[in-house]
Parts: C-alpha cells; sequence; structure tokens
C-alpha cells in the first residue's frame, strides 16, 4: 500500500507542477492566499462542531466558537447584511439549504435553463430534483445574455412561483431583478440569488448587488471570484423567522459537521477582500474584457459583442468553427490553457456544447493584467486557428505563466518564500 500512498503524492506533485506552468482560465476557480491554506491542514480538519457558537453537541471548540462569530461577523460586513450561516460545506450545499427553507416538494421555484447557463442545482438530476421543487423557467435574450424581462413578468403571472432563483454559471451580464422586483412583489414571490460565480466582484462593488435589487436571500460557494476555500455561504435580510429557516437548513438539513478548517481559511480570505476585494474585481473585470476584445480581434466568435462583452470575470467563445466546444476545449489544454467546454443558448445536446467558458479570476489573483490577456489571447489564435503545434504553444504558455506564481490581493503576498505551487508537499521518494 506505500506504494499507492507514493503514487498519489506523485500525481498531485505532477497535477501541481502541470498547472503551475498552465495558463489557468475555469471561471469557477480560484487560489488561496497563503494564510487561508495553512489553516486547510491545520488541527480544525480533524474536528467536529456541530451546531451553532455557544450550543455545540461536543467539547473543544472554544477557540471553534471564536473563529466562527469572526466569520459570521466578517461575511455580514463585507456582504452589508444581517443574517450570514457558514456552515454549508459547497455552493450545491449552501442550494439545498435554501430549498430546504424556502420550498416544500411540489413547490413551483423560478429559474433559468441550463442551456442559457443556469448552475446543475436547477436541473431535475441536481438540487431542485432532490427537493422535489418543479422549475419554471424565464425567458431568456440570447443576443444580451440575460433573463427577457417582459416575456419573464408573463410567465411569472401565469404560474405563480412562490421563490424565485436569480444566477447563473455562465454569468456575463447582471440579472434584471430590479426590473423583474415588482412582478414579484405583485404573485408573493420571494427572490433568492444563487452568487456563486459572481460573489467576489459583488463584495468588491463591481457587480450588481442582490440584497439591495430584490433578492432576499443569497447562497453561493466561496472559491470562485471570492477567492476562498472550497466551502458554501448563506446570507440574507430578513427577519427572525426566515433567518431561522435558513439556519435549521444549513444544520441539520444539508450538513451535520461543516468543515472547520474550511470556516477558518474562508473567515480569512473574508478578511482579505475586505482589504483588497474591490482592487482585484475592478481587475479581473478588467481583465475578462480585454481578453474578449482580444479573442474577438482574432476572429472568435465572443458573444455579448454588442454590450462590450462581459461586465463579469467570464468570457463565452462559441467555437462552431474551432471544431466545437468539446474539441476546442481539449486542444487549449493539450497546450497549457485550461478552459471548459460550455453549453450555449440555442445549443440542443449537452454532449455537444457549441461554446469554451473562459475566466480571468485565477489570473488576475496571480498578478496577470491587460498584456497578459492580448498573449493569451494570440496562443489561443495561434493554436486554433493558425494551426500552431501544442507543444509549441504549451511551451509558450509556460513561458508566460513563469513570471506569475504568487498570489496577490492577499496578506502575506510579499513574503519572498511563498509560491503558490510550492505548498503541494516535498517530492515523493
Ligand atoms: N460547476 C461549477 C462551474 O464550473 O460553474 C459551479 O459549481
Amino acid at each position: 500500500m506505500a506504494e499507492a500512498v507514493e503514487r498519489v503524492r506523485r500525481l498531485a506533485r505532477e497535477h501541481s507542477l502541470r498547472f503551475e506552468r498552465s495558463i489557468p482560465l475555469i471561471a469557477s476557480e480560484n487560489l488561496l492566499s497563503p494564510y487561508a491554506k495553512e489553516l486547510l491542514v491545520s488541527d480544525l480538519h480533524s474536528r467536529y462542531a456541530e451546531g451553532l457558537p455557544g450550543e455545540r453537541y461536543y467539547e473543544g471548540n472554544e477557540q471553534v466558537d471564536e473563529i466562527e462569530l469572526l466569520c459570521l461577523d466578517l461575511a455580514r460586513r463585507l456582504f452589508r447584511c444581517a443574517f450570514a450561516d457558514v456552515r454549508p460545506i459547497s455552493g450545491t450545499v449552501a442550494n439545498l439549504a435554501v430549498l430546504k427553507a424556502l420550498a416544500e416538494p411540489g413547490d413551483l421555484v423560478g429559474t433559468s435553463r441550463l442551456a442559457d447557463g443556469a448552475h446543475i442545482s436547477s436541473a431535475g438530476f441536481g438540487a431542485f430534483g432532490l427537493r422535489g421543487v418543479k422549475p419554471v423557467y424565464y425567458a431568456w435574450d440570447a443576443e444580451r445574455m440575460t433573463i427577457d424581462v417582459a416575456r419573464t413578468r408573463e410567465i411569472l403571472r401565469a404560474v405563480r412561483p412562490k421563490t424565485c432563483l436569480f444566477g447563473l454559471s455562465l454569468f456575463l451580464f447582471p440579472l434584471p431583478i430590479d426590473e423583474l422586483r415588482p412582478t414579484l412583489e405583485e404573485i408573493g414571490a420571494r427572490g433568492w440569488y444563487d452568487g456563486a460565480h459572481v460573489l467576489g466582484l459583488i463584495a468588491g462593488g463591481e457587480f450588481q448587488d442582490p440584497l439591495r435589487e430584490g433578492c432576499t436571500v443569497l447562497s453561493a460557494s466561496t472559491h470562485k471570484t471570492l477567492p476562498g476555500p472550497q466551502h458554501g455561504i448563506l446570507l440574507a435580510d430578513g427577519d427572525e423567522e426566515l433567518q431561522q429557516r435558513l439556519r435549521s437548513g444549513a444544520f441539520p438539513g444539508v450538513t451535520s459537521n461543516h468543515h472547520l478548517h474550511a470556516m477558518a481559511a474562508l473567515a480569512v480570505s473574508l478578511a482579505e477582500h475586505l482589504e483588497f476585494g474591490r482592487e482585484y474585481a475592478r481587475r479581473t473585470i478588467a481583465n475578462a474584457r480585454a481578453l474578449a476584445a482580444a479573442l474577438h480581434a482574432r476572429g472568435f466568435d465572443v458573444l455579448g459583442e454588442r454590450l462590450g462583452f462581459t461586465r463579469s470575470h467570464t468570457i463565452a467563445v462559441r467555437v462552431d468553427a474551432e471544431g466545437g466546444g468539446e474539441a476546442a476545449a481539449r486542444r487549449l489544454a493539450d497546450a497549457g490553457i485550461i478552459a471548459n467546454k460550455n453549453l450555449l443558448p440555442g445549443d440542443t445536446s449537452p454532449k455537444h456544447p457549441g461554446g469554451v467558458r473562459l475566466g480571468t479570476a485565477e489570473v488576475t489573483r496571480l498578478g496577470m493584467g491587460e498584456r497578459e490577456m492580448e498573449a493569451i489571447a494570440e496562443l489561443a489564435h495561434d493554436l486554433l486557428h493558425r494551426g500552431r503545434p501544442a507543444s509549441e504553444i504549451r511551451t509558450r504558455a509556460a513561458e508566460l505563466k513563469r513570471g506569475f506564481t504568487t498570489v496577490q490581493y492577499c496578506f502575506g503576498a510579499g513574503e519572498a518564500a511563498y509560491r503558490y505551487y510550492d505548498l503541494v508537499g516535498r517530492p515523493p521518494g
């Protein structure tokens, strides 16, 4: 069995080295700060703390209680809201907690279609199906890559769901919650926002603020544009009854223990975002717009051209001319540019996505700017349009990446010894 252990360690090391040499453009990924990362391997990882601070089912939780109270306070400050719960262990688990709190089996819940960019939580085979709720799909404006307000008003008035979820995994532009708010009030529906992708942009003041625009509940994962650990969060404004329902949705509804090491890392990440988040969010969006423009200038079919391509960290490229989403994403990855195939509006088969999704949260975190976005677009153009070999692009991608291996926008960023990819551990053997 020692061999299996060595093998896993070697594979993890290879994985890290591969990412060290690659351009990471997955829109849902990011990097932890040094202080957040060290908490993931702290003793907190080994402990249980079910319940709430001061009301635990276990002994030995005094420091955990203080960390959780601090984490809650930082979350409420960052998102300017009355309520936070940091016990969901992922974004999907946070969504399940909300569904448990707000909906009963058989209820109708408004949402977007997967092909229009919704997260799999909204699918019958995902969290919606697990809670037994039925989706009511909003109408989509594919040119503006957002909800079609007039047609969606008609749908909502006709079907009258009690809860309306807003949020996407292909999240290019803010959603028209403000415009739909009178309709939600008219039919007595509660607005709920899944802000996983754009959480750090919301907190940085660079995206719509759903809790100010008509949603009372905000759920999210905490490791995308908010560069924290893989974890989940619930945020809300609303009365004590709503808060209590959300709390019990989180525990005992959908979690038992809440991964204390990740919660501590989240506290660090929230504090760092309070300090550095505004500038980080601004730079992330500027890089996305620069990358989109550079790809478009090189003949790529980047969606949302008339609206400046994106207002977030994400861009979507239709790649029919480059062989389709699957082939294009695979060729990019082979050449050291890591992205993912993605369904785009109008796609009819989930097995044949027509697009590639690119995000700038991670490259921005590593200090890249608009000059590097031009260089990345040129690499993609040389690979997918000019037929340059993957080996050449891979070498050039690694050269470009060489100057960007230190995480920025956090405390401890300047410590000379710290390089993100070194923290994988000693080489095996
Ligand atoms: N599936 C993730 C994404 O890539 O958007 C979100 O959970």
